[in-house]
């Protein structure tokens, strides 16, 4: 493969993504897969199951050319490292929302007792020319504790969440000693400039380190940090759209409909995605417009997620009492004007669904990168495109400037950003589509696997780092 000459890639992620005949994957399950397979790699995790005690057991398994290796966790290491530390305590933090965050040394214990785990697990797997690859927030020390296992491997980290202000981070009970065990990697990505000049200013300034271009330099260890914004497989995203299960699902959807224009929001029910502020601009939309009453339709399709974790529970009972509070308010007997469904599609249906909305609606209050918005794009029928309005504090919104920014905590603003789309002339919206759609092309899911592979392959393997040719 291209990006990786010889080496093996071992990928260490949270959970797996088995690939299927039907390729219902998601975009980063494709990319890993596709480098594994070529590679002849392993992918490693949990495997989503839980077991009384602990065994190390390593259950292995193959499907469609893509070796993976997963161990059972148990209970405890679930309510401690998966919905404590990562998804109670780093999750909200990393999303600005210290007032969610959970400090509890229980939660640190049990995050750094399970890496230790998928450590063990996976250093009888390293070989010495692997590269190895660590993936997000619930593995951040992971690489460390290889090292400490006498590994010298090319390592990199890719965080697919923001990266917090200094002032926010030090709110983390130990964060510098998290911060800390990134120094073991040789590259680390963000995915926005933002999220990577939030990193270094922490470095800097609350651990005395010091920057140069790329490389960070904290006592003798050099490292690159990186920003590699991630993308989708946007041609067969596509095709997907264009698939007949989507046509299906497109023609349903717009028979349903009436002839009245959609708009279309689609995220896993979490709290950053500002859903809540979503439904209120549109209520202020609704307000503000009267006219449009019983013709524009919001379908906002949400699978719930981390519902172990409370705050989850509270956003989705809050989400629940607010879509009925305005379809009360506003329904007819023949008009709704939020569909609000918790169940998730198949790909190309969710495909049809896009292509179907004049509208894509995506309001995130922080997100890493968000690829909804980049399938809203690839979906869209180039001849007849939908508006994409989109938040500022998205990282996709570095890239697909000619969608509509809006501020999400901004109701008027909201409001303001659908009025237009609803109006735009068909010369305009070609135009913003086609240059959103050529940034989604370009920078596309291969080219983030390739842009940060190569980094990683261009490291030396006594941690020095080759000059790019
Ligand atoms: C994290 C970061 C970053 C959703 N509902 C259905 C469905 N989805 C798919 C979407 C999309 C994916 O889930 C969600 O990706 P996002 O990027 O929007 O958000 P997170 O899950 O929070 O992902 C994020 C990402 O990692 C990658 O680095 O962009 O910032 O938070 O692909 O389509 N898919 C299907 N049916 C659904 O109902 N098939």
């Amino acid at each position: 493969m291209e990006a990786l000459g010889m080496s093996r890639l071992i990928v260490i992620s949270n959970r797996v993504s088995r690939p299927t005949k039907t390729g219902n994957q998601g975009g980063l399950a494709v990319a890993l897969s596709q480098a594994l397979r070529e590679s002849r790699g392993i992918w490693v995790g949990w495997s989503g199951e839980v077991t009384e005690n602990f065994t190390g057991q390593i259950g292995f398994s193959e499907d469609e050319g893509v070796k993976t290796a997963t161990i059972d966790l148990e209970e405890q290491d679930v309510d401690e490292y998966y919905n404590g530390y990562a998804n109670k305590t780093l999750w909200p933090l990393f999303h600005f929302r210290i007032d969610l965050a959970e400090y509890a040394r229980d939660f640190e214990g049990g995050y750094n007792r399970v890496n230790q785990r998928f450590a063990d697990t996976t250093s009888p797997l390293i070989e010495p020319e692997d590269i190895i690859w660590v993936q997000d927030y619930h593995m951040i020390p992971l690489g460390r504790m290889l090292r400490d296992r006498g590994h010298d491997n090319r390592m990199g980290f890719f965080l697919h969440i923001p990266w917090p202000p200094t002032r926010l981070l030090v709110s983390l009970p130990h964060h510098s000693k998290l911060v800390q065990t990134l120094f073991a990697y040789d590259v680390v990505g963000f995915h926005t400039e933002e999220w990577l000049e939030s990193f270094r200013h922490y470095v800097e300034r609350e651990m005395g380190g010091t920057v140069d271009g790329d490389f960070v330099t904290l006592g003798n260890r050099t490292i690159q940090a990186i920003a590699c914004p991630i993308g989708i497989n946007a041609q067969e995203y596509a095709s997907a759209a264009v698939s007949d299960a989507a046509k299906d699902m497109y023609e349903k959807v717009r028979r349903s409909l009436q002839d009245r224009p959609m708009i279309v929001g689609v995220d896993r029910l979490d709290y950053s995605k500002g859903l809540e502020e979503r439904f209120n601009g549109y209520a202020r939309f609704l307000k503000d417009h009267p006219e449009q009453h019983r013709n524009v339709v919001l379908t906002q399709i949400a699978p719930p997620s981390r519902g172990e974790v409370e705050s989850y529970q509270q956003i989705r009972a809050t989400l629940d009492a607010l879509a009925g509070r305005i379809n009360g308010e506003y329904s007819d007997v023949d008009w709704t004007p939020i569909r609000y469904v918790n169940q998730g599609y198949p790909r190309d249906k969710l495909a049809g669904i896009y292509r179907a909305a004049k509208i894509g609606l995506v309001t995130p209050l922080r997100d890493g990168m968000n690829l909804v918005a980049k399938e809203y794009v690839a979906a869209q029928d180039p001849d007849d495109p939908g508006v994409l309005i989109l938040s500022r504090f998205a990282g996709a919104a570095q890239q697909l400037k000619d969608a509509l920014l809006i501020n999400p905590y901004s109701p008027e603003e909201m409001s303001d950003a659908i009025t237009r789309a609803l109006s735009m002339p068909l010369d305009e919206r070609k135009r913003r589509w086609r240059a959103m759609m050529d940034s989604v092309e370009q920078q596309d899911i291969s080219w983030w696997r390739q842009r940060f592979t190569e980094r990683l392959m261009a490291v030396q393997r006594d941690g020095e780092v080759k000059p790019e040719a």
